[in-house]
Parts: structure tokens; sequence; C-alpha cells
């Protein structure tokens, strides 16, 4: 029997593993106790992580699609063949036709590398899933505070006087981190859930601000506006270590606690009392998806000013994002179509990466993978790792039908995925008990995985088949997990502070960028290192039924792996609707609806709860039927899709027959 030390596949927690591996069977999954924020604890996803990898239809050989079936081909014909369409795309309409976009269960050395391989065949078009959920925090992080990334440790939680936590709810999304939670309680520690449903999360709040979807920003700036006029922000800090407090205090100041009660639907007692808890030092302000697929950039942006207010970014309290999958943090770091992983899109640092990688990347902007999947037809040829966008991304049908044009569409994948079944080509890839290498989870911690068995049939880890590919390019890139992930610390600055053993000790704070668990003690990573103000206003409020779709803790994402899971199959989504808007409608509990928006139509089954906000209509997305209905409004700063705020219509169409 091996015991073989890892980090779970699924959410950001990055929680540390133990496999017991029999031969090439790994029998059992247990908690790492010496890991550092996991700290001995597995949610039931991590504890059967292992299960999906046997599932009888594993892919272990490559395939070519012919019309409708797909035959088995040799690694070298599908290599050929891609290189060789690959090679006419770029010939034709230019290497900006060509995207490669990566999934966030990749490890870092494996975005690095198809980011570099992107970048050699003259095209800047790389992207990750971290577009699609967090790019507003990151993008919004990096401008008012330096790093785009969490400041603070959620180990903190407990040692805090305020943790406000704003669309997000970790007892379903990141399960493990609830015992900071339940600490946080015993010890004293003042819980505010922003967040227009009831959660797990909300339930063990002091204050929970049920809002309107999609007015947070309204919200954050009376709370801005009531600290301000009643002299209740900490002077000192803004006044020595931020920069645009004028404008932003100017921007607020027409956000009554008048107008923030009509908009958000919120009480006046209520924000008042919001706003005197945040007073002070020791506060955490945290976020989730709640903010960044409503409101986007503005959302995080106007919530990270009542950090700044407050004097809560340093040793006193923190941001803190969380953040998706596994390594969504290292994807959103490495693979973004206008950033470098050296940083800025400049000539002079292309001429840093020739120097490393011996070609010249291209210095214009590519495209997001919801600019090229949504908008844009400009591209001929997708190379996707780990992502299945047929399924997560919003207004499927019209992401379908663009797949389908495609001249080239490659999916490296575990399994005949929604989207694979599009692929011209679908390359068979180990999972992550399969190879080795590290991750950057939602702490800053980056940690290793290590090997436990090998890969079934013909399948290959992402670096060897990016390798294969690079090669017929003439593009050198290493398959050693190692040696690449020193090559990317040497040319990725935030990483350069990471060392290989620290970070596959599991019980050492490997954080990026040198260990801090709390970030900006000292100056912001800022060119003037003063964190920025940035003011912006509410923007459109939607009327009617808003749909909103939210994660439940025994699924994961597109079900891929959990719909692989012993007694996890055949399931299927209940919309819920406050009794308000059932009996307005005269829908009754258990009633099937049709739920119409402008992009689509679904048939669903209804159940009743005061868990629901008036107004809002609630949703799991991991049986796909929704994104049917879910249309593609994008954040016009991030291009992030607005996965909860989608207008609906719902009619009846059977009654409960019970
Ligand atoms: N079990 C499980 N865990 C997961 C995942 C999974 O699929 N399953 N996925 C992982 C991934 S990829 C991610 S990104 C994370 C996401 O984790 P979360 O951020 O928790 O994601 P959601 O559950 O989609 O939405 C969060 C909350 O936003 C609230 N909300 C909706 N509209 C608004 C609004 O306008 N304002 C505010 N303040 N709140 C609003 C919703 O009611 C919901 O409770 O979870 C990760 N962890
Ligand atoms: N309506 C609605 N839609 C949403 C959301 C929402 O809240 N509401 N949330 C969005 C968010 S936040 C996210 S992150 C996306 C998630 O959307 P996706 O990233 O598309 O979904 P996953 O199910 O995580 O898909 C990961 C894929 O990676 C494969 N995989 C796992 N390990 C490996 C590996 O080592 N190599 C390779 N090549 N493949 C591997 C898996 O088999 C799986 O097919 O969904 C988005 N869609
Ligand atoms: S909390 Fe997240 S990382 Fe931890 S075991 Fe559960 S799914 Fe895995
Ligand atoms: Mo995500």
């Amino acid at each position: 029997m091996k015991v073989v030390k890892s980090i779970c596949p699924f959410c950001g927690v990055g929680c540390g593993v133990e496999l017991f591996a029999e031969g090439q069977f790994i029998s059992r999954i247990s908690p790492l106790q010496e890991h550092v924020l996991s700290r001995g604890h597995l949610c039931g996803k991590g504890t059967l992580s292992h299960e999906p990898q046997y599932s009888w239809d594993r892919l272990i050989y490559p395939l070519k699609r012919v019309r409708d079936d797909f035959y088995r081909i040799s690694w070298e014909e599908a290599i050929t063949e891609i290189y060789l369409k690959l090679k006419e795309v770029i010939s034709r309409y230019g290497p900006g036709a060509v995207a490669f976009y990566g999934g966030c269960q990749n490890t870092l050395e494996e975005v690095y590398s198809m980011q570099k391989l992107a970048r050699a065949l003259g095209t800047n078009n790389v992207d990750s899933c971290a577009r699609v959920c967090h790019e507003p925090s990151a993008l919004s992080l990096k401008e008012m505070v330096g790093i785009g990334a969490s400041s603070i440790s959620a180990s903190k939680i407990p040692e805090m006087r305020v943790v406000v936590i704003a669309g997000e709810s970790l007892t379903e999304s990141h399960p493990v981190l609830s015992q900071y939670l339940t600490q946080a309680k015993i010890n004293g520690t003042k819980l505010v859930v922003v967040d227009p449903r009831v959660t797990g999360t909300s339930k063990l709040s002091d204050l929970h601000l049920r809002l309107r979807p999609g007015t947070d920003v309204a919200l954050y700036n009376s709370v801005g506006n009531y600290l301000i006029q009643h002299g209740l922000f900490d002077q000192q800090f803004v006044e020595e270590r931020t920069s645009g407090f004028d404008d932003y205090s100017r921007g607020v100041s027409k956000y009554t606690l008048e107008y923030a009660e009509r908009v958000t639907g919120l009480n006046r007692d209520q924000i008042v009392k919001f706003a005197e808890l945040i007073a002070g030092k020791g506060v955490i302000f945290s976020w989730g998806l709640g903010l960044t697929q409503t409101s986007g950039a503005r959302g995080v942006m106007s919530y990270v000013d009542l950090a700044l207010l407050t004097g809560n970014v340093g040793e006193a309290g923190g941001v803190l994002v969380f953040r998706g999958q596994t390594n969504v943090q290292g994807s959103g770091d490495l693979a973004k179509p206008n950033v470098f992983p050296i940083g800025d899109m400049t000539e002079e640092n292309a001429e840093k990466l020739k120097e490393v990688w011996g070609f010249k990347p291209p210095v214009e902007p590519g495209l997001t993978v919801t600019q090229a999947l949504l908008r844009d037809s400009k591209v001929r040829a997708v190379v996707l790792l780990g992502f299945n966008p047929a399924f997560s991304m919003p207004n499927r049908r019209a992401v379908e039908r663009r797949l389908m044009e495609l001249d080239l569409l490659v999916v490296l994948d575990p399994f005949m995925t929604q989207t694979a079944k599009f692929a011209h080509y679908v390359l068979p890839t180990a999972v992550w008990s399969e190879k080795e290498g590290s991750v950057s989870d939602l702490d800053r911690l980056v940690k290793w995985r290590f090997k436990a068995v090998d890969p079934p049939g013909e399948a290959k880890g992402d670096l060897e088949v990016l390798a294969m590919l690079g090669e017929k390019f003439n593009v050198k890139l290493d398959a050693d997990p190692e040696r690449v992930f020193r090559e990317m610390r040497s040319v990725t600055p935030i990483y350069s502070g990471l060392e290989l053993d620290k970070v596959k000790d599991y019980s050492s704070n490997s954080r990026y960028p040198n260990g801090e668990i709390s970030l900006y003690g000292q100056g912001f990573k800022t060119r003037d290192g003063r964190a920025r103000f940035k003011f912006y206003d509410q923007g459109e409020v939607k009327g009617g039924l808003v749909l909103i779709t939210v994660r439940n803790v025994t699924r994961y994402n597109t079900d891929v792996w959990t719909g692989r899971m012993p007694g996890y199959g055949g399931y299927e989504s209940s919309i819920l609707l406050n009794p308000s808007d059932a009996k307005g409608r005269g829908i009754a509990d258990g009633d099937t609806v049709k739920v119409k928006s402008e992009c689509g139509e679904q048939v669903f089954k209804v159940r009743v709860s005061q868990e629901v906000t008036p107004g809002t209509a609630v949703t799991y997305f991991h049986d796909g039927k929704v994104n049917y209905v879910v249309c593609d409004e994008l954040d016009d700063l991030s291009f992030t899709p607005k996965y909860k705020f989608t207008s609906i219509e719902v009619e009846k169409v059977e009654r409960n027959p019970t």
C-alpha cells in the first residue's frame, strides 16, 4: 500500500488529502492532517474524489469525429492532423483565428505551457474559467491594491471582530472553510451576510441583508456615504495610504439611506447596523459570485472601497475572495489575453519573454473565452483543456452553434463531455492523481500534487500533450512538471518567491508572493504604493422575476465528476419561488412550470420557499438545463457573464399530480 499526498481536485479551498493506492488502484482518500488551511478536514466530494477516474466511460485513447461518430486513432495521427489543421487556419485567417482556453482543474505548469504555446503560434487568445467567475475580483484588486488575489488568509476569520460575506455560501461552496466560521462564532465574531437567499451561511449570521439582486453597488455606496457623513471612517488610513478619496466621497454623497432603501429593498435600520458594525478595525470583507456574476467589477470595487474606508486592508483585516476551482487563482494569474505572466502586455515585457522563450509573443491583447464563444466569430480553431463551455457558458444554444461552426475544436479531457461531443478531436488526459504539478488556491497557497497511479490506457498528462503539439511547431515545451515550475517561477514575478520544497511541504506557508498571511502591512503593490478608491454608480436594477443560479454542496460545476460518483447519478434541479411570486401566478408547490427568458425556455418543477426573496427565482446549475435560459449579458469591464441576473417569466404547464 502506497500513501501519496495531494490536493483535492475540486474547489478553491484546495484541501490536503492522502491517497491510499494499492497497485494501480486508489482504494480510499483521507484528509491530510498537516495541511495548513484544511487542517485535517474534507467534505463529501473530496472524500470520493478518486471514484470518477474509475468510471466505465473514462476516455483511454484519442478520438476523431467523422460526422456524428467518433473513431479511435493513434496519438501520432491525432497530433499530426491537429497540427496540420492549426497551420491551415493560421495561414488562411492569421494566428488571431486560433485560441487556447484552459480549465482551472489543470495545474499551474499546464496552464503556463498552454499560454506559452498559444503565444508561440502568434496569438494572445488565451484564457481560463477564471473569466466566468472571479475575473471581476482579480481585475478590481489588481487596480485597487496591486495583486489580484485575497489579501488575507481564511484562517484569520476566527480572529476578526466582524466578517462580512457577500454573495457566497461557504457551507455549500467551500464547506471545509466552515470550520473557521464555527470557531469565529465561538470567539464572538459578528457575521454579516449579504445575499438575497437564505443559505447555510446566512443561518449563522448576526445580520442577513437580503437585498434585491444586482443592487450591491447601491448598498455599499450608501454605507460608504453614511460612514463618511458620521465620521466613522479611518481618516488616518485614508490620508496616509490611499488615493482617490475625494472623488469617491463626492460620488457616494448622493447615495442616501432613502435611495438605498428604495433600490435594495432593505430597510434603513439594517443598512445603518451594517455600517456601524464595519466601522473600526478587525474586519474581513469576503465575497463570491453573488457580486461578480451580477454587478461585475463595479460590485467588487464598491465593496473593496468599504475595506479601504475602514482601514481594513493590511494587518487589521483584509479582503478575501472565495475563488472557485482548485487552481483558478493560478489559471487566472497565468493565462489572460491582455496580460503576460511577466506583467503588462508591453513591447519591453515581450522582449524579456523572448530571452527566456526564444520567441517574441505578440503584444496585441487577445480575446477572452466569453468574447470568442459568445461575441466574435473571428476565432476558427479552439483548443480546450479541462473546460466544458457547452454546458457552463450562458446562452448554451448560442455556444453550441458557435462550437459547431468552428473549423477545428480540440478537447483535452478525461471524459466525453457535452463540449467534447462537438470536438473534431478528443484527447484523453490523465487526472490529478495520475500526474504531478502545483495548484494555487484561494488563500494564495501554492501546493504540489504527487502522482499515485498511472493513467489508464493511452491517456496522457496535459503537459505531455502540449509538448507533443509544441514539437510539431518547433516550440520547445518541457513535459517535466518540476522544470516547467522553475521556468514559470522565473518569468512570473508574483510567483518568484516560491520554493519547491515548501510547495511540496503541506504544513508550510507557501503563500505567494513571499509567504505573507496578510498582505499590505506596509505599502500597497500599486505604482505609488497607495490603495485606490474607485467610484461607480449603481447599474441597471431589474424588475419582474430575476433568475439566480447557485451551487449545491453535493455537486461540482458541470457534474462531469460528481455525476460519476457512486450513488450520485440522475440529478434534476427544481426552481424555487417565493410564496408571493408563486401565488400571484397561480403556481403551487410541486407544479411544473415553463421558465422563459430572451434566450430560451426550459421546464422545471417548482418548490415554493420562503428562503428565496420575492422577485427572485433560484435554481442550481449542475444539471445543465438552466444555461439554456440564462442569457449572455457580460460585465463590460471583465467580460464575465451575469449568470445570476436573467429576467424571466414563469408560467404553469402542469399541476402537482400528488
Ligand atoms: N459544492 C460545490 N462547491 C463549489 C462549486 C460547485 O460547483 N459545487 N464550484 C466552485 C466554483 S467554480 C466557484 S466559482 C465557487 C462559487 O461559490 P459561490 O460564490 O458560493 O457561488 P454560488 O452558489 O453560485 O453563488 C453565491 C451566492 O450569491 C448569491 N447572490 C445571487 N445574486 C446576488 C446579488 O445580487 N448580490 C449578492 N450579494 N449575492 C447574490 C446567491 O444567492 C448565492 O448564495 O464554488 C466552488 N465550490
Ligand atoms: N448558470 C450558471 N452557470 C455557471 C456558473 C453559475 O454560477 N451559474 N458558474 C460558472 C463558473 S464560476 C465556473 S468556474 C464554470 C465551470 O465550468 P467548467 O470549467 O466548464 O466546468 P467543470 O465541470 O469544472 O469542467 C472541468 C472539466 O475539466 C476536466 N478535467 C478535470 N481534470 C482535468 C485534467 O487534469 N486535465 C484536463 N484536460 N481536463 C480535466 C473535467 O473532466 C471537466 O470536464 O461554470 C460557470 N457556469
Ligand atoms: S472543501 Fe473543496 S477542496 Fe476541500 S474537500 Fe471539499 S471540494 Fe475538496
Ligand atoms: Mo468558478
